[in-house]
């Protein structure tokens, strides 16, 4: 199969690019590299050292990978070249993981935020018009969120895998039942592209049968796989501040560095989780598993376990001797929330999830320990607000 990975010097998509080629596949990245221009930006590093996308690539030919080839593109911006590369290149599939994805870096001014949607949305767009205009048959993958569905109450029911099942009534008194996109409750400026995209999707496999699987995948924890492991000029980005670091990636580092944990409010938060080598094992198994000509777009929810902000800062806590630090919290979110989640699609297919139990202590020792001392302290709190009432919040932190 020939695959697109746009997005693919990511966090997310490198190890998926290197694991489609180790699988056979012809590979073509497509990047703006406009992550690493954000690290410059903001004076941060990825804790692991990470090598341009050129000695990436080859280290994995010389490793004995199938070559993978790389095009610098900006997806939002360059439409006719994106055009081309589709109408050139003829691909089976491409895998789009190509935006801005950090909520609190969405959320930090009016720029960024103005940038996150320019970027996320005008991409998402773009990927879509360019495939009707070049009128090939190609399936898209797209990685989404779990967050569009919301964190608010789901009063205890099951978040579906996409759509949900409603009964409509009528005002003779009858009802009928109708099967909608689950409704949307985005919690940043991000989050909300992705439920953007989301009607993108509908509209384009509605109207011109695009065949697409949207993704909707938690927050991703871990580092590496195994063939990312295989040379160091291979090894995946691991954020750890304030405004690209996730949740538990960052107490692994602050564990690793004797920084008490930052749990924000009560750590009432519950979210999805999913190890990088299973979210790169699930794009996998869409791709292998496409949705056929006329199909709606399947949705499937890409994650392995929920968890309690507070409940990870806790076994972080055993497993290392961490000292939790509960903060003032710079998001407008709710204090705690319910996380039910179906997610047997992935499970049907074959997927045998990486727990938190048996993955987090080498995740620990093998990358956050042995990296520590490239942590720059400062650039741990989150100061990005919502509002100016946690910015208040914030600056009153003793
Ligand atoms: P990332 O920032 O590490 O990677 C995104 C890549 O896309 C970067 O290499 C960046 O340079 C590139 N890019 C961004 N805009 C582009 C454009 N306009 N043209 C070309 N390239 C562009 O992010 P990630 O963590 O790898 O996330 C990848 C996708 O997965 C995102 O869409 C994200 O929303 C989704 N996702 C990530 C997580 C997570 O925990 N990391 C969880 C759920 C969903
Ligand atoms: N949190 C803390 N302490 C921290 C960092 C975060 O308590 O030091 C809390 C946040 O307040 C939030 C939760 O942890 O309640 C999750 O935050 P996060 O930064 O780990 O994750 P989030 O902002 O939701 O975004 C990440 C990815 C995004 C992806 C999303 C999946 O950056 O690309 O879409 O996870 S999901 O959470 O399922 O929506």
């Amino acid at each position: 199969m020939k695959v697109l990975v746009l997005g693919g010097d990511g966090f997310c998509g490198w190890p998926c690019a290197v694991n489609l080629a180790d699988a056979g596949h012809d590979v073509m990245i497509v990047d703006n590299l406009s992550r690493r221009k954000i690290d410059i930006d903001l004076g941060v590093e990825s804790l692991t050292p990470i090598a341009t996308i050129g000695d990436r690539l080859k280290a994995w030919e010389q490793v004995g990978g199938k070559r993978i080839e790389f095009v610098l593109l900006d997806i939002a911006k360059e439409y006719d070249r994106l055009l081309g590369l589709l109408r050139s290149e003829k691909p089976d599939a491409v895998v789009h993981f190509a935006e801005q994805r950090a909520a609190p870096y969405s959320m930090k001014s009016s720029a960024t935020k103005r940038y996150t949607v320019d970027n996320n949305v005008n991409g998402t767009h773009n990927l879509l018009a360019a495939i009707v205009e070049s009128d090939l048959d190609i399936h898209i993958v797209h990685l989404g969120t779990m967050g569009v569905y919301g964190y608010g109450s789901h009063r205890g029911a099951t978040i579906p895998e996409g759509y949900l099942t409603v009964e409509v009534p009528q005002a003779d008194g009858s009802r009928f039942t109708e099967r909608i996109l689950h409704p949307t409750d985005p919690g940043s400026v991000y989050h909300m592209t992705k439920t953007l995209d989301q009607l993108l999707f509908f509209y384009y496999n509605k109207n011109d049968s695009i065949r697409i699987t949207d993704l909707h995948q938690g927050i991703v924890w871990g580092t590496n796989t195994t063939l990312t492991e295989k040379d160091p000029r291979l090894t995946n980005r691991f954020d750890y501040d304030g405004d690209y670091g996730t949740v538990l990636n960052r107490f692994l580092m602050q564990a690793a560095i004797g920084y008490p944990l930052t749990v924000h409010g009560t750590g009432g938060q519950t979210r999805a989780f999913i190890h990088i080598r299973d979210s790169v094992r699930c794009v996998q198994l869409a791709l292998d598993h496409p949705p056929s000509s006329g199909e709606k777009v399947k949705i499937f929810n890409q994650m392995t376990e929920s968890h309690r902000v507070a409940d990870l800062a806790e076994k972080v806590a055993a497993l290392t001797g961490a000292q939790t630090n509960y903060q003032a919290n710079p998001r407008k979110e709710a204090i705690e929330n319910d996380l039910i989640v179906d997610n047997s699609c992935f499970l049907e297919l074959g997927l045998q999830p990486t727990t938190l139990d048996v993955g987090l202590l080498a995740e620990v020792v093998d990358v956050a320990r042995r990296w520590a001392d490239r942590c720059d302290r400062s650039r741990i709190p989150c100061l990005s607000a919502w509002t100016t009432r946690q910015a208040e919040a914030i600056a009153a932190r003793p």
